[in-house]
């Protein structure tokens, strides 16, 4: 059963969610990837939410560029947790996607990552930590992640 949903409001934005990708296929975790836009395909969009939220996910990544809706209207559309991964945009930087991403009204969250590829890693991550909470396996797996990372700074050596 896929457990993660992805959605991205543009083909344009796999170039971000790449990083969301292969961190998920590193943990070897499954996940449902669909291009459905808050602006340009709103009843799809809908109807998509609604089925997954019933059919076994327990977790939405929304990957969107310029005004931002998605993360907010799959938040609005379904009591899973959203988490939202501002794209970068080439006119404003992704300041335009952060600040429609994370400024949700109260009653409404989503969960809002950085801009850009930092934010389309960690928002994989953060998706893992919340079925981490239910699956010993996924707990474990992000301690040897971690437990990596660690060493790997240990060992950066700086010649000057
Ligand atoms: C948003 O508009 C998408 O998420 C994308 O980041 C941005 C531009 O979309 P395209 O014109 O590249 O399809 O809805």
């Amino acid at each position: 059963m896929k457990k993660i949903s992805i959605v991205m409001g543009s083909k344009s934005d796999l170039e971000t969610v790449s990083e969301t990708v292969n961190v998920l296929n590193e943990f070897k975790t499954e996940f449902d990837l669909k291009v459905l836009s808050a602006h340009r395909s709103p009843q799809d969009l809908i109807r998509y939410v609604e089925k997954s939220s019933e059919s076994g996910t327990k977790v939405f990544i929304a990957a969107a560029g310029m005004s931002a809706a998605l993360a907010g209207v799959i938040a609005a559309h379904t009591t899973l947790p959203v988490i939202g991964i501002p794209v970068e945009t080439r006119n404003l930087k992704g300041l335009d996607s952060l600040l429609s991403t994370v400024q949700m009204p109260p009653g409404i969250p989503v969960g809002c990552m950085s801009i850009g590829k930092p934010g389309a890693k960690n928002a994989a991550l953060f998706a893992l930590e919340i079925l981490g909470t239910e699956d010993s396996k996924i707990r474990a797996r992000l301690a040897r992640y971690k437990k990596q990372m660690r060493a790997s700074i240990r060992k950066t050596r700086i010649s000057l």
